[in-house]
């Protein structure tokens, strides 16, 4: 019988080690490099673009990694990786450990100084980097020998592919590059994801008959397995609606889905937070029940839950699920989808429920069109991105920053279809925004893209508009421009602090920066003026950026009362110091 599964020895002969990087790469799926050159990297650039792979620097190392992470996490793997001179690794380390707290693939390489100098004051000697970026990472190893290379490539595109996907970093000896070896150089499939087991699926199912009002919690690991149409097969089968977690799991579906039931957490919408907290049962796929999703975990939690997740330290990490599922998102909501088709529901007791669901999201969208409705001047945020929702096409992907904007968007913004990386990365880091969406219209050219961002994170990585410029790419930037690091102010005001260092200056101009570096743009203040702004954006034939004064008062206004959702898990003014009290009563897992 011929061998269904043969595997491809890509190269043997005797090449440099960077030539042997390159084949491991290419055979490895990876499509693209993002990287900055300098020192030794040009030797294995210089083999990535002979061996016809793409190649694109960014003007800082932590930019090109932020690329890299919106690629991969539109094509939900390793499809990309990232590579840097030694002295530039670290710079890029907020995107390795993002990679890490997000569950995103992400490889980095960096070039370092020929092993002998380890150590010995030679300069730019980073041999300590192993150790920095050790523990920030899912799987790291340093190579000196030019033979080990391929095993060390794919091993690392493994780790960030695979299980809950996260960073892999390759600590590369210069002398690795130039001597030459005849390794063997295999092609990489990647395993299949696991299922379900029968047993779980039937306590699974045991569970469903059992309730009379689940819900289905969705997270961004749906989106990481492509698991958006098995979300909603299963959902309709099932007649259980959907909620999503507040950022990783927005963009599923429609938010016009009819089982779409609305947004959980502090930022999130009341009618899905009602909802949750009055469910029998709780279906949870993908999540990590963070604090944004849970408001800070003060959702009341039904008493059987299922919790599904790829990772198996995700099932219980915050409470114990009644029943914990490792499996990957998709196949296991295929395998429900079946298992509820081939039983009789109780439809009548379901739809009322829906009725009623629906009734509830119609009450919240009327409240959040009254938050977005044009309120003079300064511009409100909700009703700028309002008018956003309503100008883009379906399929836009919007990436806010860090910050009240970001808070405000995944909230309000109305997501039309599915749409992969809804939100930037969830450790919102800030300056990550243009990047990840420069790295996402990369990967989907066939989307709009938007940087959503605040004005202050913009210092950050305003500079990435020249790569813009210079590699044609198109996206669509909005400052959210209110004069002042919002988050902070709401934060420190809870405190009872009014903190100067909040505010940012009005003497810079975005715009002309923006053109300084090729970019065309314009400023607005007037709200009558965001539809033609936005037209004109989308018309333009290359990266366009709208600087919008907004105001700065807009208050973020909780879904879940009494809970101060960023930093703590406290009231506002519960104990002496504030942050320090004892956990909030009901506060999981109490
Ligand atoms: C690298 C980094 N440093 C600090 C913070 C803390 N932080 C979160 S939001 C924020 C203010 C952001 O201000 P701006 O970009 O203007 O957005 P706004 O909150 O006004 O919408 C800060 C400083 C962070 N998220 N990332």
């Amino acid at each position: 019988m011929a061998d269904p599964n043969p595997i491809k020895v890509v190269s043997q002969a005797e090449r440099s080690g960077a030539s042997a990087i390159a084949e491991t790469l290419l055979a490895s799926g990876v499509e693209v490099v993002f990287g900055y050159s300098g020192g030794g990297t040009s030797v294995l650039i210089d083999q990535l673009v002979r061996s016809g792979m793409k190649m694109m620097n960014a003007r800082t190392e932590l930019a090109a990694a932020w690329m890299s992470y919106g690629y991969n996490r539109i094509w939900r793997r390793p499809a990309s990786a990232c590579l840097f001179h030694c002295v530039g690794a670290l710079h890029a380390s907020p995107v390795v450990y993002a990679a890490k707290v997000d569950g995103t693939p992400f490889m980095m390489m960096d070039v370092n100084l020929d092993s002998a100098l380890d150590m010995r004051e030679g300069l730019q000697d980073a041999g300590e980097l192993y150790s920095a970026l050790k523990p920030l990472t899912k799987y790291i190893r340093k190579v000196v020998s030019a033979e080990d290379l391929p095993l060390a490539v794919r091993q690392a595109l493994l780790a960030a592919g695979t299980g809950r996907p996260g960073p892999s970093v390759l600590d590369l000896a210069f002398q690795c590059l130039t001597a030459s070896t005849d390794c063997r150089v295999e092609g990489l499939k990647f395993p299949e994801s696991p299922a379900a087991s029968p047993q779980a699926l039937k306590q699974a199912s045991e569970l469903m008959a059992e309730s009379r009002s689940p819900v289905l919690i969705a997270g961004a690991g749906v989106h990481l397995a492509g698991g958006a149409n098995a979300l909603l097969a299963f959902a309709e089968a099932a007649h259980v609606p959907i909620v999503s977690t507040s950022w990783g799991g927005r963009g599923l579906c429609s938010d016009e889905h009819p089982l779409f039931a609305g947004v959980l957490g502090s930022f999130g919408w009341t009618c899905a937070n009602d909802l949750a907290q009055r469910a029998d049962l709780w279906i949870a796929v993908g999540t990590s029940f963070s604090q944004m999703t849970t408001a800070a975990w003060n959702l009341e939690k039904p008493a059987k839950t299922i919790q599904i997740d790829i990772d198996p330290a995700q099932l219980g990490k915050i409470f114990q699920p009644t029943l914990g599922i490792v499996a990957d998102a998709r196949i296991a909501l295929e395998q429900l989808a079946e298992r509820v088709l081939s039983r009789t529901n109780d439809k009548a007791l379901a739809e009322a429920r829906l009725v009623t669901m629906r009734a509830a999201k119609a009450d919240w969208l009327e409240y959040q069109a009254q938050l977005g409705a044009e309120g003079g001047l300064p511009i409100n945020q909700y009703h700028l991105i309002r008018k956003m929702g309503e100008a883009l096409p379906a399929g836009a992907i919007v990436v806010g920053d860090s910050g009240g904007h970001a808070f405000m968007l995944y909230r309000v913004f109305k997501y039309l279809g599915m749409t992969p990386m809804a939100s930037g990365s969830r450790y919102m880091s800030l300056g990550s925004s243009l990047p990840l969406a420069l790295g996402a219209k990369l990967a989907a050219p066939e989307r709009t893209v938007v940087s959503y961002h605040g004005d202050g994170g913009f210092y950050y990585d305003l500079v990435e508009l020249s790569i813009a410029a210079q590699y044609g790419i198109k996206v669509i930037v909005v400052i959210d421009d209110n004069g002042c690091l919002l988050a902070n102010r709401s934060g420190m005001r809870l405190m009872g602090i009014e903190n100067p260092w909040v505010d940012l200056p009005q003497t810079t101009d975005f715009v002309a920066i923006a053109k300084g570096l090729g970019i065309a743009g314009e400023r607005i203040a007037d709200p009558r003026d965001i539809d033609a702004a936005l037209q004109r954006a989308l018309a333009a034939p290359d990266s366009y950026l709208i600087d919008v004064a907004t105001d700065p008062d807009t208050r973020i206004k909780r879904a879940v009362k009494g809970v101060v959702p960023i930093i703590s898990d406290r009231k506002p003014a519960q104990g002496a110091s504030r942050h320090i009290s004892p956990p909030l009563k009901g506060s999981w897992p109490n």
